[in-house]
């Protein structure tokens, strides 16, 4: 083994986007790429020498290699050890619980999470501090900065680790430590949840139906939907992580994950679907017969939480992203605790979640989670709903038009325009910032406007601000319509319309979403001019 120290020059875009780096796996394969983002982030947190890092990732084209070479790289910056999971798969939450439990000073996981993966698709890579969390703004601008100066970096010339046992071994000075990548994680769960109760569902016959879209979760799911919890075998497909994902798009919407919503509408459905991206983060959760929207489905674990015994003492409060729809809030209103709007991303909820002043965070991008570590969980998702409906036991469906006769529904979609050129994604939305100020009043497809601005977010824990973090505009009858542009893509911008429109208890509450958001559809393209922008008429994708 022989330490080196390579000359390199910056690379640029290596900026970090909602969710860590995120480009074409091809652009990570180039000479210098992986390395330089790798020496920016040990730089930008003060070295690793003496530190230790959890490492893994979900397993897609490249994943492997770069495992070897962050480990010969950790291992020359001096790091004490690296914790990785075996096979070099670890899912995003299943990392953040690794770097809580083991006192890590941090983690770097290897995902674009629901990007598709492949050669020809897309690689990522994030780092969570030493609270199990997506690096903060102010650390990711500091990642970037360091990536822009960057003139070397440190590397072992070593052989490659065995990633396939778990054992310890070392690397120059350094233990490398591969574990089992579930086994943690499985552990909280089953101190979280009523297992027993979720054990006599199953037991019951209660039918259940996971998607795991040949991405990290299959292993997590097989191990504690199957083998703990008793449902039988083939209640989990799309097991076998795969790196490619079996050539599907692992995001867990109804337009990707179609079989599964063809699964559930159909006659012989079971009684609970769901399924989960890339990475293990998200959740998609779907009755016989109903799809459950994401701002729907935090409200609803809000406001039965209770029934799990983790949750069983009450909530501390609730926070979402911005563009998640509202529903949550009115639970929050009754139960008395606090709600809090905050930019997206998940990074944003990690000091309110290390505060003590939430206890549930949620995205309306199929993103729920809770303080039991820093990162959104789909399969904790999966669970507590399953808890509740074996607490309840009630259908899916059931519990869903109970929550809207007593809340009122908050009809949402959003709508996706993707790879769209850069230009003209960012010419429609300079133009909506330029108008922000003469909306009110202004009356659009019926609706008037209340309030028009750009969000901009005080964290309430540490004073610290972010701006520009998407165009709301709120019309008089309590509708809404944001925009945004992704942070999360690799090929032009990707346009986010998020539309809302709140029907209270005593309204109807089974129109179809696009019926009832239809004066809203309206109203966005007629201020927002999409189609002229970006000459589309319809969008790529609604969720
Ligand atoms: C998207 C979602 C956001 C989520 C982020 C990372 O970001 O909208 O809610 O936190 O992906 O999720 P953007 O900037 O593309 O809208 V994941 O599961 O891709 O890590
Ligand atoms: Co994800």
């Amino acid at each position: 083994t022989q330490f080196q120290t390579v000359p390199t020059q910056p690379i640029e875009g290596q900026k970090p986007g909602t969710s860590g780096l995120r480009k074409k796996t091809r652009v990570f394969m180039q000479p210098h790429y992986l390395e330089n983002f790798t020496q920016a982030i040990f730089d930008a947190i003060e070295g690793v020498a003496g530190k230790v890092l959890i490492l893994g990732g979900d397993g897609r084209y490249f994943n492997d290699r770069a495992i070897q070479v962050i480990l010969r790289m950790a291992a020359a910056n001096g790091a004490a050890r690296v914790i990785v999971g075996q096979g070099g798969l670890l899912s995003t939450p299943a990392a953040s619980n690794l770097i809580r439990q083991r006192k890590a000073d941090g983690g770097i996981i290897l995902s674009a999470s629901h990007n598709p993966g492949g050669i020809d698709e897309d690689f990522g890579m994030k780092f969570n501090g030493p609270n199990g969390g997506p690096a903060t703004e102010s650390l990711t601008d500091r990642i970037f900065a360091r990536a822009g100066e960057l003139t070397e970096y440190r590397i072992l010339e070593a052989h490659d680790i065995d990633l396939s046992r778990p054992g310890t071994s070392t690397l120059g000075e350094m233990l490398v430590e591969i574990v089992d990548p579930v086994e943690d994680y499985a552990a909280l769960m089953q101190k979280l949840f009523d297992f027993d109760a979720i054990r006599a569902l199953f037991a019951g016959g209660f039918r259940l139906h996971f998607d795991a879209m040949h991405a990290v979760t299959g292993p997590y799911a097989r191990r504690i939907l199957q083998e703990i919890l008793g449902a039988p075998a083939g209640s989990v497909v799309n097991d076998q992580p795969l790196p490619d994902f079996g050539g599907g798009h692992p995001d867990p919407n109804p337009i990707w994950a179609a079989d599964l919503m063809a699964r559930m509408f159909a006659p012989d459905a079971p009684d609970f679907g769901a399924a989960s991206d890339g990475d293990g983060d998200r959740n998609m959760i779907v009755g016989r017969g109903i799809y459950v929207t994401p701002s729907d489905s935090l409200a609803v674990l809000a406001a039965n939480a209770t029934h799990a015994p983790a949750y069983a003492g009450g909530l501390a409060g609730v926070a979402r992203s911005m563009p998640t729809s509202r529903a949550a809030d009115l639970v929050a209103e009754k139960l008395g605790i606090g709600i809090y709007e905050t930019p997206t991303g998940w990074k944003f909820f990690g000091n309110l979640l290390d505060a003590g002043r939430v206890t549930l965070c949620g995205e309306e991008s199929a993103g729920t989670g809770s303080d039991h570590v820093r990162e959104k969980d789909g399969l904790w998702a999966v669970l507590l709903w399953l808890n509740i409906l074996a607490a309840r036991g009630q259908s899916v469906d059931q519990i869903m038009r109970a929550h809207w006769a007593e809340y009122g529904r908050n009809y949402y979609s959003r709508h996706d325009y993707e790879a769209v050129p850069s230009d003209r994604a960012n010419a429609l939305i300079d133009r909506l910032r330029g108008l922000l100020s003469d909306l009110p009043g202004q009356e659009f497809a019926g609706l008037s406007v209340a309030e028009a601005d750009d969000f901009a977010y005080l964290d309430p824990v540490d004073g610290s601000q972010s701006a520009r973090q998407g165009i709301r505009i709120l019309f008089a009858e309590g509708s809404r319509v944001v925009m945004r542009l992704s942070g999360t893509g690799t090929e032009g911008a990707t346009l986010r319309v998020y539309l809302e429109r709140y029907q209270p208890a005593s309204a109807r509450h089974d129109l179809p979403v696009e019926e009832a958001l239809a004066p809203v559809i309206a109203a966005a393209e007629q201020i927002a001019q999409i189609e002229g922008h970006t000459g589309r008429s319809r969008p790529d994708v609604t969720t």
